[in-house]
């Protein structure tokens, strides 16, 4: 973990100048009705799971260049992890996938107590082919053709979810790659019915207390048909499984342009919003930094989740997805949590009722203006504050850069190759 000294000392160097701007920002925001601190209380109680894969450097299919210090397995994952929460308090917990990161049941508790971290969903893989695998998924793996194939995916799934039970999960997500390079390859119908076979013998192994989520992507691995392709097909998977399944949002799983606030209201209409990964993205499934291309539409969806916050059961998940693959990912990872805690406070300072009243005089011009009011605040001292009050860094990347953690992992955890592309 960091050193408390070093996060203390990055900490005084900031703390009278974020006292005044909080002071500011508290003034300003009171002409507007607004208590600041109701807002800091809020988000300092906002959490977003980091994924396990996100801590190691990512690549394209066309290379991939490690950084120092990478981990070795998911306990070096965990450490990382650890200190994303120790400097942010945004990441209170970590999302797993199997088998990347399967180990003893106890030893992963142990672990994630030892770092002050928790799970959050678990994610299976029948994407890709392990080494003592009897059935390859070249051809797809819930929905193939061959039954044998099928029951192995049904049972890496169960087998996912037994090991999230012992660790204290409460969800699985299944994304599966499964679809068609050329048309005519596959008869789209029967290939959905064999999916929805399958997904239905995972969700009968589901505890009473667990979700199943159901993640859609546009195209790859498969390029010319998915089987799980857009947030239609997803909404009558969970409605074809039942109450425990919902759908989960990918930001980055869209067609570009893509109305994806919108999807979210209409999922949220009708209880079938189950969770978000969170990610940015330019051209197509980019996994980018969350925020660092378009933080107003990540801005627009949390003022639907707002929106929502009242009704009843309404409690989506929110992971962070990407792949870092120029950057340190322990800076990446935490400038991301933050910008979704951003997005949180500013979509808590919206005039709801205003807008409403905007709305219904169909004044369309001050009701968008009243919802970019949110956005165009800088909520920057309430994180910070929030972050503060929490014993955590003003500045976490200073205070990062400061205590020389990934120099100091860097001498302990030898360097990896660069050989060959890879999702992670
Ligand atoms: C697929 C995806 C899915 C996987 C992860 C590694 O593109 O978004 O969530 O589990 O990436
Ligand atoms: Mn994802
Ligand atoms: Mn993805």
């Amino acid at each position: 973990m960091i050193n408390k000294d070093a996060v203390e000392q990055s900490n005084d160097a900031a703390r009278a100048q974020l006292a005044a701007d909080y002071d500011a920002l508290g003034g300003h925001l009171e002409r507007r009705g607004i208590d600041i601190d109701a807002v800091k209380a809020k988000v300092a109680t906002y959490g977003v799971a980091v994924p396990s894969w996100g801590v190691g450097t990512g690549g394209t299919r066309f290379a991939r260049f490690p950084g120092p210090g990478e981990p070795r397995d998911i306990f070096d994952k965990l450490d990382d992890c650890g200190v994303i929460q120790q400097l942010t308090n945004a990441t209170p917990s970590v999302s797993l996938h199997i088998p990347w990161d399967a180990q003893p049941a106890a030893d992963l508790i142990a672990k994630a107590e030892e770092v002050g971290l928790r799970f959050d969903a678990m994610n299976s893989n029948t994407f890709q082919d392990q080494p003592d695998q009897a059935h390859s998924y070249k051809f797809g793996s819930l929905s193939h053709v061959d039954a044998a194939t099928r029951q192995q995916a049904v049972d890496h799934n169960i087998a996912c979810i037994e090991l999230g039970e012992q660790i204290g999960s409460k969800a699985l997500t299944i994304w599966v790659g499964d679809g068609s390079n050329f048309p005519g390859q596959t008869n789209f119908t029967r290939q959905f019915e064999r999916y929805l076979d399958a997904a239905r013998e995972v969700y009968g192994a589901l505890p009473a207390d667990w979700t199943l989520l159901t993640e859609h992507k546009m195209y790859e691995p498969a390029f010319y048909s998915t089987v799980v392709q857009d947030w239609g097909t997803n909404l009558l998977i969970a409605q074809q499984l039942g109450d425990k399944a919902k759908c989960l949002v990918d930001l980055g799983h869209h067609a570009p342009n893509v109305n994806i606030e919108m999807i979210v209201a209409r999922l949220t209409q009708f209880g079938k919003l189950g969770g978000f990964h969170f990610n940015d993205s330019k051209y197509g499934d980019d996994d980018l930094d969350t925020g660092s291309i378009d933080p107003y539409r990540l801005f627009l969806v949390f003022n639907e989740l707002v929106e929502s916050a009242e009704r009843p059961d309404f409690d989506p998940m929110h992971m962070l997805d990407q792949s870092h693959n120029v950057t340190d990912p322990i800076e990446s990872l935490m400038t991301s949590a933050m910008e979704v805690q951003r997005a949180y406070a500013q979509a808590l300072l919206v005039d709801r009722t205003a807008l409403k009243g905007f709305q219904e005089d169909n004044d369309a011009l001050m009701a968008t203006t009243t919802l970019k009011q949110g956005f165009r605040t800088d909520v920057e001292p309430i994180l910070a504050m929030a972050r503060l009050e929490a014993g955590c860094a003003i500045d976490p990347i200073a205070a990062y850069r400061a205590a020389g953690y990934r120099a100091k992992v860097a001498a302990e955890r030898p360097a990896l190759s660069g050989a060959g592309g890879g999702i992670v």
